[in-house]
């Protein structure tokens, strides 16, 4: 059985933004939406075979950060500064106990990043072996219980489609930790864009009050809103396995198509960008009006057309959840979903598909990892419920 991930939880939003509504728009600066300016991005869009291009382009111009030498199997840096890696893996262990950065450090992590995300691609190339991971949304110990399960980056290779903020109690430290991970070992783990890594979502589903929870005002927030403008919006596995947060848009036929936008800004209320980020596989043909209201429904036709005319195996996507952790739709589209007891109350088992050498791909399931201090909430889910 499928559950729309952002739909049916109405009761849990509203109470969320009860609890928060004494401390929302109130005591800090109104967000500023919409405003971010995306000019002189050098991100090449456009040309398929960049990777190479971006990393030369990275390790002559980019010397402050760290890169991983992935083609040599090297885990050592090579053309990063070792002070950087140390303050790297001091936040690393530092956020791994569950414990936020400072103002100050979250602001040197995000122009670290940038450094390293705006030479990715819109269609991030990934190797294989590779392990598939979908929504997060901010349950930081089932994180790492993600990590137990499918092994310790960088020994494993990540690629992560989005939602990793809002719902969960630790979306600050969540993020933090999977964009340190990022800058340290930028070769090992890719970090798409999903429809919650975005200014207006964030206001609404709780990684915006937690940033002023936590930090007692918007700027870490917005510091990390900005970050995610220059996520990559979709991740091309050894050509074969196409892997995007939400689905398919009647915009984009080819992946080349992909590689044209400009994905440095808000994710747009409609369009192309929008529908990569917000649609669903349907068991009904052709293109539906989405229920979410942004993006759009898409059948079997759609799928086998678009893995057709891109020589595709498989269409890796996360954005809903699905109760064993993974699903199939049509036959070459897969749900994968990785908050175990999504919201602490769904009962869902968690997953991660690995993908080997050969592209044979196992399911890992998962249920919740204990959390230390917060209300034991009961794993099984009242039949009413679902
Ligand atoms: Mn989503």
């Amino acid at each position: 059985m499928d559950v729309d991930s952002d739909i049916p939880m109405h009761d849990a939003i509203e109470s969320q933004q009860q609890q928060s509504s004494s401390s929302y728009n109130k005591e800090s600066n109104p967000p500023e939406n919409n405003k971010h300016v995306s000019s002189s991005s050098p991100i090449t869009n456009s040309s398929p075979s960049s990777d190479i291009i971006s990393n030369s382009i990275k390790d002559t111009v980019n010397t402050s950060t760290t890169h991983d030498n992935t083609q040599s199997n090297n885990n050592n840096t090579t053309s990063s500064s070792s002070s950087n890696i140390n303050q790297l893996e001091e936040w690393i262990e530092h956020l791994s106990k569950c414990q936020i950065l400072s103002e100050d450090d979250v602001s040197r992590l995000c122009k670290m990043a940038v450094d390293v995300l705006q030479y990715e691609q819109n269609v991030q190339p990934v190797n294989v072996p590779v392990t598939i991971c979908g929504d997060v949304h901010g349950q930081f110990h089932d994180l790492m219980e993600l990590f137990q399960i499918g092994g310790p980056c960088p020994d494993t290779n990540y690629l992560f489609m989005g939602d990793y903020v809002d719902r969960g109690y630790y979306s600050v430290e969540t993020v933090s930790f999977l964009v340190c991970m990022k800058v340290r070992y930028p070769n090992r783990i890719t970090i798409l864009r999903g429809n919650h890594e975005s200014r207006q979502i964030t206001q609404v589903y709780g990684f915006y009050d937690e940033c002023l929870r936590k930090y007692g005002s918007a700027n870490v927030w917005k510091m990390f809103t900005d970050l995610f403008d220059y996520f990559p919006i979709t991740a091309l596995v050894d050509n074969k396995i196409f892997c995007l947060h939400g689905g398919l848009s009647p915009m984009i036929e080819t992946i080349d198509q992909v590689r044209e936008l400009n994905r440095v800004q808000e994710v747009p209320h409609e369009g192309p960008m929008c529908d990569l980020l917000w649609s669903d596989p349907d068991d009904r043909g052709g293109w539906g009006i989405s229920p979410r209201g942004a993006g759009f429904t898409f059948g079997q036709d759609i799928s086998e057309q678009f893995n057709h005319t891109n020589d595709l195996n498989l269409i890796a996507r996360a954005h809903q959840l699905v109760i064993e952790g993974y699903a199939w739709s049509h036959q070459s589209v897969v749900t994968i979903f990785s908050a175990p007891n999504y919201c602490y109350r769904c009962g869902n088992q968690a997953a991660i598909m690995e993908v080997d050498e050969n592209l044979n791909r196992q399911f890992l399931q998962y249920d919740p990892a204990v959390r230390p201090g917060e209300p034991t909430v009961s794993r099984k889910t009242p039949d009413y419920f679902l």
